[in-house]
């Protein structure tokens, strides 16, 4: 098993901090690289979504890993990151988010942080990038997005500093990671995520695989997946997708 040693290196501007770790990737960083930058220029999401990420507004930090992990498995190093977003914001902030399969945390029903993984190919292997992105400052995000987004401050009243997140959350992250590398780690990850998601099991959600899928969530399997059983009964494993809630009229 490798023990997840952090070595941070501190950025004033990046276009992505997962970009500055992919390239200190091919160079031939170790695990444990996190790359962190006062503001992103090019922030991004999934399928190429743009994430806000104004100056010191928020915290915007990529970690590289070369998990000796099977591959099915890399899947839940989101988990992992979501847990330790989790309890960063817990410990520091008395906050308890709701983490959104598959890579969103939520505060009363708005989003607080976002996760994108990345795996790159490298010369001394696959290595995977873990990208984070947490609203604390209230004007982490523009008025547009006011609906579907919430930042430290917002709920809290009060501002702090990003980076005052970041030990705590790499402390946490390295927690769970080596959780999840020791013997039942899967069932573990997962079992802990099911227990700080609304989403997990009995929720009424719309996905978009296969169009539409509309159901109701029916728990996790053990590689992260998501398990939705359509009206007609028929349960369905979802790897990957947008989740939206479905409430009942
Ligand atoms: C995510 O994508 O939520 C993953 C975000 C990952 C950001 C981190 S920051 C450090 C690292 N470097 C990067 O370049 N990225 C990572 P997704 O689920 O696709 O959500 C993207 C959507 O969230 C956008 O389409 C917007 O609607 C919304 N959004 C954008 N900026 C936001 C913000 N600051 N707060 C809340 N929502 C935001």
């Amino acid at each position: 098993m490798s023990m997840f040693r952090p070595q941070i290196l501190r950025f004033d501007s990046l276009s992505s901090t997962n970009d500055e770790v992919a390239r200190q990737a091919a160079l031939g960083a170790d695990e444990g690289l996190c790359v962190v930058a006062a503001e992103q220029t090019a922030g991004r999401g999934r399928l190429q979504r743009p994430w806000l990420s104004p100056k010191n507004a928020g915290l915007y930090l990529s970690i590289l890993l070369r998990p000796a992990l099977d591959q099915h498995s890399w899947p839940l190093v989101t988990f992992v990151a979501a847990l330790a977003v989790n309890d960063a914001l817990l410990h520091c902030c008395n906050l308890e988010t709701d983490i959104k399969w598959p890579n969103d945390l939520l505060l009363n029903d708005r989003k607080l942080c976002g996760i994108l993984a990345e795996t790159i190919e490298t010369s001394a292997g696959r290595a995977l990038i873990v990208g984070i992105g947490i609203n604390v400052k209230k004007n982490s995000f523009p008025v547009e997005l006011e609906s579907v987004a919430t930042s430290v401050e917002t709920e809290t009243g009060q501002a702090m500093a990003p980076e005052e997140l970041l030990e705590p959350l790499l402390g946490a992250f390295s927690k769970h990671y080596q959780t999840l590398q020791q013997a039942g780690g899967n069932e573990n990850i997962v079992r802990e995520v099911s227990a700080r998601s609304s989403y997990a099991s009995n929720k009424r959600i719309c996905v978009n695989v296969d169009g539409n899928l509309l159901g109701t969530t029916r728990g996790l399997e053990s590689d992260g997946s998501l398990r939705v059983e359509t009206d007609d009964g028929e349960v369905k494993t979802i790897r990957a997708g947008d989740v939206t809630v479905v409430r009942s009229t």
